[in-house]
């Protein structure tokens, strides 16, 4: 296939309810979506996961904007991509600008989407996997207080997702998490701190413990792993790094120095598929088991994610929650749901482009922007 043109949408789509976490709240989806079209009039969606503030990652949908246009989408206009190969290597096209990852991994993924239409080849088989259902979990926010918390994953565990996972921060754990245990026993239960701790709450972290937790996500700064290695020691509690991790470079480094347990991996994190596809093999060989992450994506975004779940080193139930859970109304349609408590079915449709809802697409857009040839550098 030849790329011809790339086009930016920003779109503003109200949620069902806002979403809590250590650094802040999300009350509606500020998204970017990147559509490349191809030359046998074929069009790839991908999905950029930065939000309007840098409170993540560095990264907000006015950088993304700027950098895809500017940067990263003159890069493959005119690019032509005839095998998987070709795949893989699409984003050393911009291998030499440094960061901006979320921006280069919702233009390679959007490539890739384009590639599965064109082809008539389901995007998880592109990539490798193999399940026709992925396990899922649930990532619940900081709530008003614990009865509200213990009511709404009481709702949870009886729609069946496999695990809960609960954000945390100073001053907002050890009892709430203690009140799910005595709710509701030996569930499946995980903490996201989202870099709330230091190594100074080492005696608090400890008590953690206490919970037999799967796991304790990022607890630490985003940009540390060293300290999680020091953390680790001294935890029974498997640590799972998230911000911390943005390349197979960065997972080789956190396995060696024995900073986590497990990884979570996020496409937009880490730059694309690709850099995905090699932290899997990084993990793989090292034993890490893996689960993937999300960033209350649109249906765009979650096919995405249940493709890439399909890999084998995906052992542990991941964030793709169903649409349901954060939309009235998504993108796609069919939206993505159950095909039994607790787990999502694996398209069988090439790409994403026959499940997206244009007229939804237009109705919470509020930004779009084509990038054609003649712009390019
Ligand atoms: O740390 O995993 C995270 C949402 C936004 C930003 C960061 C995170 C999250 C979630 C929600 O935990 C995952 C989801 O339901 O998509
Ligand atoms: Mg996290």
């Amino acid at each position: 296939m030849k790329i011809q043109s790339i086009q930016l949408r920003r779109l503003r789509l109200p949620m069902r309810e806002p979403f809590k976490t250590s650094f802040g709240m999300e009350v509606e989806k500020d998204v970017i979506l990147v559509e490349v079209y191809t030359e046998g009039g074929v069009v790839g969606f991908g999905e950029c996961v930065a939000s309007t503030a840098p409170l993540y990652s560095e990264e907000t949908n006015g950088t993304v904007w700027h950098m895809i246009r500017d940067f990263f989408a003159p890069q493959v206009l005119g690019a032509e991509l005839y095998t998987r190969e070709d795949l893989l290597i699409v984003g050393d096209r911009w291998r030499g600008f440094r960061g901006n990852r979320m921006a280069k991994a919702a233009v390679e993924m959007a490539i890739w989407d384009a590639f599965a239409s064109e082809t008539q080849t389901p995007l998880h088989q592109l990539m490798g996997g193999e399940k026709t259902e992925i396990a899922v979990g649930i990532s619940v926010g900081i709530q008003l207080n614990t009865e509200t918390l213990v009511k709404k994953v009481n709702g949870y565990l009886e729609q069946g997702f496999q695990r809960i996972k609960v954000k945390v921060k100073p001053g907002y754990d050890l009892e709430p998490l203690g009140a799910l245990r005595r709710a509701f026993g030996e569930i499946p239960l995980m903490a996201d701190a989202n870099s709330a701790y230091g190594l100074k709450d080492l005696d608090h972290l400890r008590k953690f413990d206490q919970f037999g937790l799967m796991m304790m996500e990022q607890p630490l700064a985003n940009d540390d792993i060293v300290d999680h290695a020091r953390l680790q020691q001294e935890l029974q509690t498997p640590i799972c790094l998230d911000e911390s991790i943005h390349s197979a470079e960065d997972a080789r480094k956190a396995i060696e120095l024995r900073a986590c347990g497990i990884i979570n991996v996020k496409v937009g994190r880490v730059g694309g598929f690709a850099e995905a596809l090699r932290i899997h093999e990084v993990c793989k060989d090292a034993d890490i088991p893996l689960w993937c992450g999300g960033m209350l994506e649109t249906g765009i975004g979650r096919l995405h994610n249940v493709a890439l779940t399909t890999l084998p080193g995906f052992t542990l139930p991941g964030d793709t929650a169903p649409s349901a859970r954060y939309f009235e109304e998504d993108l796609i349609d069919p939206a993505v749901s159950f095909s039994r408590p607790g787990f999502l079915p694996v398209g069988v449709v090439p790409g994403v482009a026959s499940r997206v809802r244009m007229d939804r697409v237009e109705k919470w857009q509020v930004d779009v922007e084509t990038v054609s040839e003649r712009f390019s550098k």
